[in-house]
């Protein structure tokens, strides 16, 4: 290698460039492809090439190109992928020189390899997660993976488009290095109660032809905030108990539900009057929402009663109602006299109505 950049050096101190060509290829081409009629586009003849025994003289071109000195051409001798050769540069080119004998002569030739759309724009990782609280306010910002095109120019990634939603919206804008940052903004608020888990599809596309894409999937997980107060299924509640029922009898189970979740959807149910003996005589299991007894229920002293419940949950939302009781009379006051005194009752009205 270093024989050789000192013979480049000192032929180039030999004397002067005979002539110089410079041909333009895309990238891809299949080995043994036309490159260029190089005879022709230097004045040289097949004859001339042939007995100043040409050939390509390069440090590095020699792989790719070679001198077909019969037909006075340059083909393809290898495959050549601009991605590989070049990587990010717009321009790409081969250069070398035509070296002939008796007498000595060279000349300059550079290929230049224009790009191809051989690559689609691929993102990093297939999908990208994020948490994000349903109280987040319209505008927030959330910043996206870019697409890598390993092409060049227009073969490179053009654009993006973001599918489907409607809470949030797709934002770019161009940094100083040409490449776009890739954002996606809140619209409209989100609402863990109506949609927990929502899935969006990032596509970049270049503008190649034909062209090319590439997509990854954006998964949303929705935050809860206790944004829903406990409800509960009925305003009123009514049951009836039998007096002188045991303590601990289930007269009526209240149930209240809370949309949100964990625990902002957690409920305490609580006996809230303030007055008179209802706390003396009820309670409420604080987690089921189960009414029972736990006073003894005289009928002759209290006919109804109405139980103010409430629920709350963790956050301190709350709901109210009412639960109405009706104590039904069990007959306790010795039953025989009750009816001797009907019966009197009866012959009285008997005889007034005569
Ligand atoms: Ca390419
Ligand atoms: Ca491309
Ligand atoms: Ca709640
Ligand atoms: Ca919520």
């Amino acid at each position: 290698m270093k024989r050789q950049v000192l013979l480049f050096v000192s032929l180039l101190s030999l004397g002067p460039v005979f002539g110089q060509v410079s041909y333009s290829i895309p990238e891809e081409m299949t080995r043994g492809s036309l490159v260029g009629s190089i005879a022709q586009d230097l004045g040289l003849e097949i004859k001339r090439l042939i007995s100043g025994k040409a050939k390509i003289y390069s440090r590095n071109s020699d792989q790719y190109i070679e001198l077909n000195r019969e037909r006075g051409v340059l083909l393809i001798k290898e495959r050549i992928d601009r991605e590989a050769l070049c990587t990010e540069t717009v321009l790409c080119a081969l250069h070398f020189q035509i070296l002939l004998e008796n007498p000595m002569e060279f000349y300059t030739v550079t290929v230049q390899i224009t790009d191809i759309n051989d690559n689609a724009p691929t993102f990093e990782k297939s999908e990208m997660n994020f948490k994000i609280s349903e109280s987040a306010t319209a505008g927030s910002k959330f910043v996206l993976e870019r697409a890598v095109d390993l092409d060049v120019g227009i073969n490179a990634v053009q654009n993006y488009d973001l599918k489907s939603t409607n809470n949030f919206a797709l934002r770019l804008h161009s940094n100083p290095d040409g490449q776009k940052n890739v954002e996606m903004v809140l619209q409209k608020p989100l609402d863990r109660e109506k949609q927990e888990q929502i899935s969006l599809v990032l596509t970049a596309v270049d503008g190649g032809e034909p062209q090319m894409s590439g997509t990854m999937q954006i998964l949303i997980t929705v935050l809860d905030v206790n944004d829903n107060a406990p409800v509960f299924t009925q305003q009123t509640y009514k049951a009836t108990v039998t007096e002188n029922s045991p303590k601990g009898t289930v007269v009526a189970t209240v149930t209240a539900s809370d949309a949100d979740q964990g625990s902002n959807s957690k409920i305490t149910y609580s006996i809230t009057n303030t007055l008179g003996n209802v706390k003396k005589m009820f309670e409420v299991n604080t987690e089921n929402g189960q009414v029972s007894l736990v006073g003894t229920i005289d009928f002759e002293k209290t006919k109804r009663f109405q139980i103010n419940i409430g629920a709350s949950d963790e956050g301190g939302l709350t709901d109210s109602c009412k639960l109405i009781v009706d104590i039904l009379d069990v007959n306790d006051n010795k039953p025989e006299i009750n009816i001797m005194s009907k019966s009197t009752v009866i012959s009285e009205d008997a005889i007034s109505t005569q």
